[in-house]
């Protein structure tokens, strides 16, 4: 053990410190696997208290630190490469408390996204962020990247649902920003700085979170589709008849992946493009006007065929078709793009980089899927089986280049919602301006003045 550690375990006598080589590998990535998992040790403290103890040694002896939650994260944020010790908050993964008047959970970072939906029902609420990786992923980390996922449509990202954050700071001090008020008109919303920053600014120890009520029966729709303009025009035509919790897009290429994975084919015939769709139906009235919608979009021809789940299996296994896909890719080793643009600016965007990505790609696959509702598009790119790694990194990162100049062309961002981590860092300034990303850096500097949170995630460290 480095003096270092043996200082923190001296401090901290009860702390759970793991150095094994099997846990520095498991605990010291994430879903990237571009980087080779060095950390120093990995700490799993069970109280705010032992966190503050960590960042405080930290500061001490100058010792980084990955704060981490699920590690499923797909832009490197949790991946700890350079002898940093890796915090998980996996321990801390309890309820808290429940507010009735308030109605909102309060939740330690480490519990899963999918355990915190099972409390908030529980108490005969929902609480509505939700994606594929609900079972592994940590509200903690949901909140450091202010997740988005399948349901942003209706109800927006991880910011709108917080209502209250306690933060270790990066000098060690613990804050308790927002405790729960509605309003709260008294100057700089830290609780909002918070989220999205990538476990630079603050360690997440505690989050009460909003909850909402459970959203009227839905029907789940699988749609086949032309090309990406029909994609367009029938999420215009549903979203103005239909009452959407979900609109999400995929291609043929991306269907074919996730049958390969075991998912099993709802409808009959090759398509190029896929839609699933949730929406409200309350009512007969409400079923009928989804039946007339679709009747309108296939006479159209802008949908060619579709299936209505008529059960809650069959929803599911219409959902596997789209959620399934990360998964489905995962052995290709693909790099990711997750890009956004204002809805508005659709289709311009899409038009320009269908012809970057057709011209830049020739030879490899590259699939396509993801929240369109949102302006929100996930680019993955198969490595060919063959290619060395460096030379595909190397070959994505020149296309992601000129990507990241066609999305400040159309305004857009390089990470919609899985944040810059290490992956994204080089693009940021096209997404940021220089007068930004400074006022981020100094930001950083009166949080963190020792730097010792994450470093080198999100921009260069300092
Ligand atoms: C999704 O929408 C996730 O399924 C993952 O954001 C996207 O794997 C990806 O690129
Ligand atoms: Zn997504």
């Amino acid at each position: 053990m480095s003096v270092a550690l043996d200082d923190l375990a001296r401090r901290l006598p009860g702390l759970r410190l793991l150095a094994g080589a099997g846990d520095l590998e498991h605990y010291g990535r994430d879903w990237t696997r571009r980087w080779t998992p060095a950390p120093l040790a990995v700490a799993l403290p069970a109280t705010v208290e032992e966190v503050q103890g960590i960042v405080c040694w930290a500061n001490e002896h100058g010792v980084a630190i990955v704060p981490s939650g699920g590690r499923t994260g797909l832009s490197g944020g949790a991946v700890a490469a350079n002898g940093e010790l890796v915090l998980s908050l996996e321990r801390m993964n309890r309820v808290l408390g429940f507010d009735a008047a308030d109605r909102t959970l309060t939740v330690q970072p480490g519990m899963p996204l999918e355990a915190v939906h099972a409390a908030a029902r529980g108490h005969g609420l929902v609480y509505p962020v939700d994606f594929a990786a609900r079972g592994s992923c940590s509200i903690g980390g949901n909140i450091a990247t202010n997740a988005g996922g399948i349901r942003v449509i209706r109800y927006g990202n991880t910011r709108e649902w917080i209502a209250g954050l306690k933060v270790v700071a990066g000098n060690g001090e613990l804050l308790d920003l927002n405790r729960g008020l509605v309003k709260n008109s008294s100057g700089y919303d830290f609780r909002q700085l918070m989220i999205g920053s990538e476990g630079t600014l603050g360690i997440v120890v505690e989050a009460t979170l909003k909850l909402t009520d459970p959203p009227p029966p839905a029907q789940t729709m699988l749609l086949a589709l032309p090309d990406m303009d029909a994609v367009l025009a029938v999420f215009g035509l549903f979203r103005a008849k239909l009452a959407l919790q979900a609109f999400e897009f995929f291609t043929d290429i991306a269907l074919k992946h996730v049958l390969a994975h075991g998912a099993q084919r709802a409808i009959e015939g090759e398509y190029p493009y896929y839609v699933v769709t949730e929406f409200d139906v309350p009512d007969e009235a409400a079923q009928e006007a989804a039946l007339a919608v679709f009747g309108e979009a296939m006479e159209q021809g802008r949908v060619l065929d579709g299936v209505i789940a008529q059960s809650e299996a069959q929803a599911a296994a219409l959902w596997r078709l789209r959620e399934g896909i990360t998964e489905s890719l995962a052995p290709h080793k693909p790099y990711k793009n997750d890009v956004s643009v204002r809805i508005g600016a659709v289709p311009a965007f899409l038009h320009a980089m269908q012809a970057l990505l057709a011209r830049e790609y020739p030879h490899i696959e590259v699939v396509w899927f993801g929240h369109i509702g949102d302006g929100n598009l996930h680019i993955n790119v198969l490595k060919p089986a063959g290619m060395a790694d460096a030379d595909f990194i190397a070959q994505c990162e020149h296309v992601t280049k000129l990507l990241a100049a066609t999305l400040k062309e159309h305004g857009g961002s390089i990470s919609a919602e899985h944040g810059i981590g290490l992956v994204k860092r080089p693009y940021l300034d096209s997404t940021r301006s220089a007068a930004e990303i400074a006022l981020m850096r100094g930001v950083r500097q009166v949080f963190d003045p020792n730097g010792i949170l994450n470093p080198g995630k999100l921009f260069e460290a300092d």
